[in-house]
């Protein structure tokens, strides 16, 4: 029976996939086209479900399965739907479909619910579009901050216009907050886009926290020249000094045990007789440990300054995003372990995500938790993202057993 719930998920995932901005790869950006279609897709099957379904004021798509009487407080199911470019087609498509199907099995099983179950298919956990992530679960969580309505996207269309292009009211995004009082807690399953439980050959895993990520947009500024007519002791050259800078940040995350990663590099004014003038290029930061994410950070900002004061460069640093590390609610942990345990794995493994998820903004409102499944080679943000169908069989497995052994803590307490 789960392999046969397990095959159909697989399927919509497919469907999901397909919905993209770019034929030919899987691109799904906050508040497109793609956006919308995935979310009437998705509400199409939590109305399957049995669900009753709404898009609340930030775009996220919801489903609410009442419990054993209307209004109860709601333990939150889910994952998000946006996507990095070019991205494989599980990571948190997976997790909305888990979320679906799960709650589905447990309305077919008739069982008393001492709380309401809601599915939350999150519209920006990746931050895509706009450079700064969890822009769904952000609203939800009441923590929105409104100078991101200035944010733009590559084509200068701010938040705010994306908003009302979506057919939403920016006024009325403080309507997607959810109050403390009316949720449970917070559960997402995810690929766990690493090698560990492969590595392992083991199929899910308890996650224990959720990495903090700072992310950064870097300036260097030398001065544009004649490729050909400027000797190198008058040289300026700005992507020298970044490409130095680059292998700097890997060598110095290595050292700290952190990890730090250039993932976008740009050369100005771009042309191959030109010495380049500046660069542009990205910073990605995370660790397990905010502290220990933040002294390897001070240690590549003052790599940056020496490289810079070396070849006379100018270098600037602005934060776009950060979000520091959350840990996993132990009883909530424990549910998820139960979970595994009933799919026959007697002593779950248990590690924290290196990969940052909207659990790190949905813990400001309710306690969360998060189950791993193993992805082939630990890739992910990458078409080649790839499960195995016996492996998403138990994760339902798991899922629904930990649910059900909420249900029952619940009803004991
Ligand atoms: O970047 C991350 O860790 C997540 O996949 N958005
Ligand atoms: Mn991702
Ligand atoms: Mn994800």
């Amino acid at each position: 029976m789960s392999e046969t719930a397990a095959q159909l998920l697989l399927e919509r995932c497919d469907e999901l996939a397909a919905i993209s901005s770019n034929p030919g790869l899987i691109e799904r950006l906050h508040l497109s086209p793609e956006h919308r279609a995935a979310n009437d897709l998705v509400a199409g099957w939590m109305k399957d479900a049995g669900l009753s379904t709404w898009q609340d004021a930030a775009g996220n798509q919801c489903g609410r399965l009442e419990g054993r009487e209307p209004g109860l407080p709601a333990l939150l199911l889910g994952s998000h739907i946006d996507t990095v470019r070019d991205a494989g087609r599980y990571d948190g498509m997976l997790g909305v479909l888990l979320a679906i199907t799960t709650v589905s099995r447990i309305r077919d099983a008739g069982i008393d619910l001492p709380f309401a179950l809601e599915v939350v298919a999150f519209s920006d956990e990746e931050g895509t579009r706009f450079g700064t992530a969890l822009l769904g679960s952000r609203a939800l969580a009441g923590t929105w901050h409104d100078d991101w309505w200035n944010l733009t996207d590559k084509d200068g269309i701010t938040l705010f216009e994306a908003f009302h292009d979506f057919g939403l009211d920016p006024a009325r995004l403080p309507n997607a907050y959810r109050r403390p009082d009316n949720l449970i807690g917070y559960l997402e399953a995810h690929i766990e886009q690493g090698p560990i439980l492969e590595d392992a050959d083991r199929r899910l895993a308890v996650v224990t926290s959720i990495a903090g990520a700072r992310r950064f947009g870097l300036t260097i500024t030398g001065k544009a020249g004649h490729a050909g007519g400027t000797p190198y002791d008058r040289r300026r050259d700005a992507l020298v000094g970044a490409s130095e800078l680059v292998v700097a940040v890997e060598r110095i995350s290595k050292e700290s045990g952190t990890i730090g990663t250039v993932g976008r590099l740009e050369a100005f004014p771009g042309g191959v007789n030109v010495i380049p003038g500046r660069v542009e290029l990205s910073l990605d930061m995370r660790a397990e440990f905010d502290d220990d994410r933040d002294d390897c950070l001070r240690r590549i900002t003052e790599a940056a300054h020496e490289i810079c004061e070396r070849r006379n460069l100018a270098f600037h640093s602005t934060e776009i995003y950060r979000a520091d590390a959350v840990r996993c609610d132990l009883e909530l942990q424990e549910a998820f372990a139960a979970g595994i345990r009933a799919t026959g794995d007697a002593e779950p493994m248990a590690f924290w995500s290196r990969a940052g998820h909207d659990g790190v903004a949905v813990v400001a409102v309710t306690p969360i938790a998060m189950l791993f499944l193993r992805c082939r080679g630990g890739i992910s943000h990458h078409p080649d993202e790839a499960v195995k169908k016996a492996d998403v069989a138990a994760a339902l497995d798991a899922y629904e057993a930990t649910v059900l052994s909420l249900v029952s803590s619940s009803s004991s307490s």
